[in-house]
């Protein structure tokens, strides 16, 4: 009987030290998806997005990239049935919870470009994420150029369903 409750003790205390350990590898943002809108030549500005994926609470503080001289976190609101845009400090990616970067809410606008971002192309975008320690992290990320129509036909393809499901 003592022995039985020593092994099964010690099995346990073998699985809590691997999930242990799994926690502290992964214990990290992160990010799904990353994209950017591809522009056309001499167009000034663009916008990154994604999804962000903290394990433990914390916040993206700011983002950079080698092709924009500015790059600002911005949130689009609704106020007044008119789409206002403006900068924020920082988001909040609280754990555990998917936070969407997308051309509907929270995005990544790349200003000042150095260059036309030709679709197809690989976009570096640094990220700093800082927990509730304070303790950051930078994350780097290639994300993918894709052609400047292709979120507008999938969101107009989204309106259309909703649309018929309401009548
Ligand atoms: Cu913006």
């Amino acid at each position: 009987m003592t022995s039985f409750c020593t092994k099964r003790i010690k099995q346990l205390a073998l699985g809590l030290s691997l999930i242990g350990m799994a926690w502290q590898v992964s214990a990290q943002t992160q990010v799904n998806d990353a994209w950017v809108r591809a522009t056309v030549a001499g167009q000034p500005s663009s916008g990154a997005f994604m999804t962000l994926q903290a394990d433990t609470d914390s916040k993206l503080l700011s983002v950079q990239s080698p092709v924009a001289k500015t790059v600002q976190i911005h949130q689009m609101t609704m106020k007044d049935d008119v789409m206002r845009m403006g900068e924020v400090e920082s988001v909040p990616l609280p754990a555990g919870k998917p936070v969407s970067f997308d051309p509907n809410g929270y995005h990544i606008m790349l200003m000042d470009l150095s260059g036309q971002i030709k679709e197809g192309s690989k976009v570096p975008l640094i990220l700093v994420v800082e927990n509730a320690k304070g303790e950051k992290e930078t994350i780097k990320v290639e994300a993918e150029a894709r052609a400047l129509d292709a979120m507008d036909h999938s969101s107009m393809d989204h309106s259309k369903m909703d649309h018929s499901k309401m009548n």
